[in-house]
């Protein structure tokens, strides 16, 4: 780990990121006041704002993977895949209205999510690991929100943001993992009737179930450990696509059923 903030300006950072979530009011990047920021202190800031929300009594659902596809990586102009904490309070169903009033700038991605079985933990957990590990796979729309102005932000910052999660809806029709060709699942995302992005879930990693190992590694690097149980998003396999009140998304997942949301 290679933490370079003092405990007194991790929780600086910690409030200013819980005070543009709560707020929706948008924050210059934290590297602007910080520059020497670390990925390390962006995860400091990240685990920091967990603790707040389980404090408040909201439960962990699990943990999403982002930055994990090159269409993601190239939007963003990051390069190295970040992951994030998944409270109940987060979860949509499928078909829900979103409200946009208490959000920045929302953007939404195509997802494969896993629901695991059993727990994952370490820093070499392999695909196959992963795979046994997972009770069943299903399609999620994430709503991704940054705090930071313009929605532009280098790695440190997007990290302290709890990888700008706001959202997600979870849907279609779940599938045991092994009953899906997982690499080339493809999908469709429509806004308003009219395709904006496709891809297939090979764009994640190779293979979305690497992006889940990798997310079990950061953990294990921050002392924490997957429980079975868990539910895990495993990145936007296209880039993300803004909405606005009045748009409708609809995310047709081959094999995997069709999911939409609705934004007010
Ligand atoms: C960071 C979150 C990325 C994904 O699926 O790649 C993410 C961002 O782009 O704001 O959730
Ligand atoms: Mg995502």
């Amino acid at each position: 780990m290679n933490i370079t903030l003092t405990p007194e300006q991790i929780a600086t950072l910690t409030d200013r990121v819980e005070a543009a979530q709560r707020d929706a009011k948008a924050i210059p990047k934290l590297t602007d006041d910080f520059p020497g920021m670390t990925l390390d202190d962006g995860y400091a800031v990240q685990m920091a704002l967990r603790q707040r929300w389980l404090a408040r009594g909201v439960r962990q659902v699990g943990w999403k993977a982002g930055l994990t596809s090159k269409a993601k990586m190239v939007q963003m102009g990051v390069n190295v895949p970040s992951i994030g904490f998944l409270m109940a309070d987060m979860s949509r169903p499928e078909s829900s209205v979103v409200q946009t009033n208490d959000l920045v700038h929302p953007r939404v991605e195509c997802e494969v999510a896993f629901v695991t079985k059993a727990p994952l933990a370490g820093a070499n957990v392999s695909r196959d690991e992963v795979l046994a590990a997972t009770d069943f796979v299903l399609p999620a729309i994430e709503i991704i929100d940054s705090r930071f102005s313009g929605f532009k932000f280098d790695l440190a910052s997007v990290v302290a943001d709890n990888g700008s999660s706001a959202r997600f809806v979870t849907g279609g029709r779940p599938r045991y993992a092994q009953d899906v060709d997982l690499p080339s699942l493809g999908v469709v995302m429509e806004k308003n009737g009219e395709t904006v992005t496709m891809g297939a879930a090979a764009a994640v990693m190779g293979h979305p179930a690497d992006a889940v190992a990798l997310l079990v590694k950061v953990l294990y690097e921050l002392g924490e450990t997957l429980p079975a149980g868990s539910f895990v998003m495993s990145g936007g396999i296209t880039e993300a696509v803004a909405v606005k009140p009045g748009d409708t998304i609809l995310a047709r997942y081959q094999a995997l059923g069709s999911l939409s949301v609705r934004f007010a």
